[in-house]
C-alpha cells in the first residue's frame, strides 16, 4: 500500500515533487485497510440493511416484480433517427427539418423531467440503462430524449453516489439514434447560483462530448443577458441552442399587465436576434392554459422564425388541451412523458397525446404498442421508488393562484414537512403566492422559485406576515439566497427589483444590474484539479472538477462513500435502496464479465460496541462485515 501511495499521490502524478516528497507527505503513511470491492459492497448491503436508506423510512424491502423490459433483438438495427440528422448535417439543417416536418414531433421527458417532478429525481442510471436499448428501438421516432440537467445533475451525486457524466455516456452508447437534450439553467448552468462565464462555456463544451445534443437554456428571470454566454457556447459545439422563454402569470387575464402576449413575443424576438435555433415555452408550472397556448403559439410562428417546443407540468389537469391548442396553432415540437409516468406534476402522457392524434393530419407516426411496452417497464420500475413519491393524489386548479412549478411543488411539500409544517402546507402555498408579490410578480423556475419558497418557509416558520416583514425588516436576518437574490446574483427581473423590500434585505449592501458572470473571476481549472486531486487523494478527471465546482462538498460527501462502499451504481434499484432480505440472493455485476453472487444469511446480536455483524455469503464462500447501528 506505501507505494500505491506514492505512485498514486497527485504531487508525484503531476511531477511536482523532489527528494523530499517522502519525508514532507505524511499521508503516504496512513493508507486505508484494503478491502476488495466486493467486502466494500457487503458493507453497504450491510449499512442498508441494518440502518436503512436515508430518507426511506426503514419498513420491510417490499416485493418488487421485476420489470417488464420489452424484447428487442440485437439483430434489430436501431433505426435511422434525429441523432443522425444532426451528426450528418449539421442544427442550422436539423432545425430546417423540422420546420418542414409535418408530423407533429414529440420529446420524451421521462428520464428527466418526469421522475423529477413526480419524485424528487431520485432514477437511477441502473434502471434507465435496462430500458435504453428498447427505448432506442421502440420510439426512434421521436424528436428527443430529455435525459440530462435539471436536478439530476446534483441529484444523481448526492442521493445516488453516481457519476452523472458516467450517465450520458453510457446511454449515449445504447441510444445512438435519438437526440439527448438537457436542461441548462443559463448562467447558473446545473447549479443555483451564477457561475464565472468560462465555467459555463465549459460545462457546454463537455457537455457536448459526453452525448448531449439539444440544450434547452432558459433563465430564472427570463432575463436575456444570462442566456448570451450558453447560446453562445453550444453553437460553437456545433449542437443545438434551443433558447427558452418561461411562461407565467396569463395572457388572457386582461387585469395582468406584466407578463402579456407583447412581452413574450419580444422576448422570442430576443433570442432569436441572440442566435437560439429553436425556440422552448417552458411552462414549468402548467400555467399555460388551452387558449393561451393558442394566442401564443401562433403569436410566436407569426412573429418568430424558429421552430416551437411547448413544454409544460399538469399539475391542473389541463394541459393535454393545452397541447392539443398548441397544436392547432402549428407548435412544431411537444413534451410529453410515457403514461405511467405521466400526469399531475409531471408531463402529460405520451401515449395519450399519440392515440388522440391518431388519424388527423399531423399523426406522430409513434406506435402505441411499443410506447406502452416502454410505460410498462416505468410503471413496474416506478414502485421501487414509492417511498419518494409526494402524497399528492389529484390535480389542482389552485396551481394558478400560487403558481409554483411542478418540480418545485412536491420538493417544497416535502420540505415543509421537514420542518414540522405539514399541516401548514396551505399556510406555505399561500405565503409563496404573497412572497411572489412582494418581490414584483416575478418568473419562478429554478433558481427563483426557491428564492421565493426559501422566504416564503422563513415568514411561516418566524410566523411573519407580509406587514411585518416590512416593519421588522431592519432585524430580521433574511435568508441567504434572498439576500443574493435582491444583490443581483441570479440576475435583474422584467420591471427591477421593488425598491423598499430590496433596501430591508440587503441593510446598506449594495446592489448591482450587470451580470453576475462579469464579476466572478475565471475560474483556473488547473489549480482547481489540484486541489481536488489532493483532496481526495487520488488522479480527478476534467470531469470529477466540473462536478466540484457545480458542488465542491457533495462532490467530496459522494467521494467518501465511493471510497467506503465502491460504486454502488452496480447495485439493482432494490438492492440499493432496501438491500437484501434474510436468505435473499443478488447477482451483481460489478464490472463487465464480472459478477458476483451476493446472499443475505444472517443479522447478529447487538454488541456491547454498538455494532452488528452482518453474515453474507459471496459466491458460495462464508464472509462477513460489521457496521455500526444507528438506531
Ligand atoms: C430545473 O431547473 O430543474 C427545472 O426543471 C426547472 O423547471
Ligand atoms: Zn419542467
Amino acid at each position: 500500500p506505501f507505494l500505491e501511495n506514492v505512485v498514486q499521490h497527485p504531487d508525484f502524478l503531476s511531477g511536482e515533487y523532489d527528494t523530499s516528497f517522502i519525508d514532507s507527505r505524511q499521508e503516504l503513511f496512513t493508507y486505508a485497510k484494503k478491502r476488495d470491492r466486493g467486502t466494500k459492497l457487503l458493507t453497504y448491503i450491510a449499512q442498508t440493511v441494518v440502518n436503512g436508506h436515508p430518507g426511506l423510512s426503514q419498513d420491510k424491502k417490499p416485493n418488487f416484480a421485476v420489470p417488464r423490459v420489452p424484447l428487442t433483438s440485437v439483430k434489430q438495427p436501431y433505426p435511422n433517427g434525429t441523432k443522425q440528422i444532426l451528426d450528418k448535417l449539421g442544427p442550422d439543417e436539423l432545425v430546417k427539418w423540422v420546420r418542414e416536418e409535418k408530423r407533429l414531433l414529440l420529446t420524451d421527458t421521462t428520464f428527466r423531467d418526469a421522475h423529477q417532478s413526480l419524485f424528487a429525481t431520485r432514477v437511477r442510471t441502473h434502471d434507465l440503462l435496462q430500458i435504453s436499448e428498447a427505448t432506442g428501438k421502440l420510439a426512434s421516432d421521436l424528436f428527443s430524449l430529455e435525459m440530462w440537467g435539471g436536478a439530476t445533475f446534483d441529484t444523481s451525486i448526492r442521493f445516488l453516489s453516481e457519476d452523472p457524466w458516467e450517465r450520458v455516456r453510457l446511454l449515449r452508447e445504447r441510444i445512438p439514434n435519438v437526440l439527448f437534450q438537457m436542461l441548462l439553467r443559463g448562467a447558473n448552468a446545473v447549479g443555483y447560483t451564477n457561475y464565472p462565464d468560462n465555467v459555463i462555456q465549459r460545462f457546454v463544451q463537455m457537455s457536448a462530448d459526453a452525448g448531449i445534443d439539444v440544450f434547452r437554456i432558459f433563465d430564472s428571470l427570463n432575463w436575456t443577458e444570462g442566456m448570451g454566454v450558453a447560446i453562445d457556447a453550444v453553437r460553437k459545439s456545433g449542437k443545438v441552442a434551443e433558447a427558452t422563454i418561461c411562461y407565467t402569470g396569463d395572457i388572457m387575464d386582461p387585469k395582468q399587465d406584466k407578463y402579456t402576449l407583447k412581452y413574450y413575443v419580444e422576448l422570442a424576438k430576443e433570442l432569436e436576434k441572440m442566435g437560439a435555433h429553436m425556440l422552448a415555452i417552458k411552462d414549468m408550472a402548467g400555467l399555460l392554459k388551452p387558449y393561451a397556448a393558442y394566442q401564443l403559439v401562433r403569436a410566436l410562428k407569426q412573429e418568430v422564425g424558429l421552430p416551437i417546443h411547448l413544454h409544460t407540468h399538469d399539475t391542473s389537469g389541463n394541459q393535454l388541451a393545452t397541447l392539443l391548442k398548441a397544436y392547432e396553432a402549428g407548435v412544431d415540437i411537444v413534451d410529453g412523458a410515457l403514461s405511467s409516468m405521466s400526469g399531475l406534476t409531471s408531463q402529460p402522457s405520451i401515449n395519450g397525446l399519440v392515440a388522440t392524434l391518431a388519424g388527423v393530419e399531423r399523426e406522430t407516426r409513434l406506435d402505441p404498442v411499443s410506447l406502452q411496452k416502454l410505460a410498462d417497464y416505468w410503471e413496474d420500475v416506478r414502485r421501487y421508488y414509492a417511498g419518494f413519491e409526494s402524497d399528492i393524489r389529484s390535480a389542482t386548479a389552485d396551481v394558478y393562484f400560487h403558481e409554483m412549478p411542478g418540480g418545485q411543488y412536491t420538493n417544497l411539500h416535502q420540505q415543509a414537512k421537514g420542518v414540522g409544517l405539514e399541516a401548514g402546507w396551505d399556510q406555505v402555498r399561500e405565503t409563496y403566492a404573497t412572497v411572489n408579490r412582494m418581490f414584483g410578480n416575478i418568473i419562478k423556475v429554478t433558481p427563483s422559485s426557491k428564492v421565493v419558497g426559501d422566504m416564503a418557509l422563513f415568514m411561516v416558520r418566524n410566523n411573519l406576515s407580509e406587514t411585518d416583514v416590512y416593519e421588522q425588516g431592519e432585524r430580521l436576518d433574511f435568508p441567504e439566497s434572498v439576500v443574493q437574490f435582491f444583490q443581483g446574483y441570479l440576475g435583474q427581473p422584467p420591471g427591477g427589483f421593488p425598491e423598499k423590500l430590496q433596501k430591508i434585505v440587503l441593510k446598506g449592501r449594495e446592489p448591482f444590474t450587470c451580470r453576475p458572470g462579469k464579476l466572478l473571476p475565471a475560474v483556473d481549472f488547473d489549480e482547481v484539479g489540484k486541489e481536488l486531486s489532493e483532496k481526495v487523494r487520488r488522479p480527478v478527471t476534467d470531469e470529477d472538477v466540473m462536478s466540484y465546482i457545480m458542488y465542491p462538498q457533495v462532490f467530496l460527501d459522494k467521494e467518501k462513500i465511493t471510497q467506503e462502499y465502491g460504486e454502488v451504481s452496480v447495485l439493482n434499484t432494490p438492492t440499493f435502496f432496501y438491500g437484501l432480505r434474510l436468505g435473499e440472493e443478488v447477482a451483481v455485476t460489478i464490472e463487465q464479465g464480472k459478477t458476483i453472487m451476493v446472499k443475505l444469511m444472517s443479522i447478529g446480536a447487538l454488541g456491547l460496541d454498538g455494532k452488528r455483524t452482518v453474515y453474507f455469503e459471496m459466491n458460495g464462500q462464508p464472509r462477513e462485515v460489521s457496521v455500526q447501528d444507528l438506531a
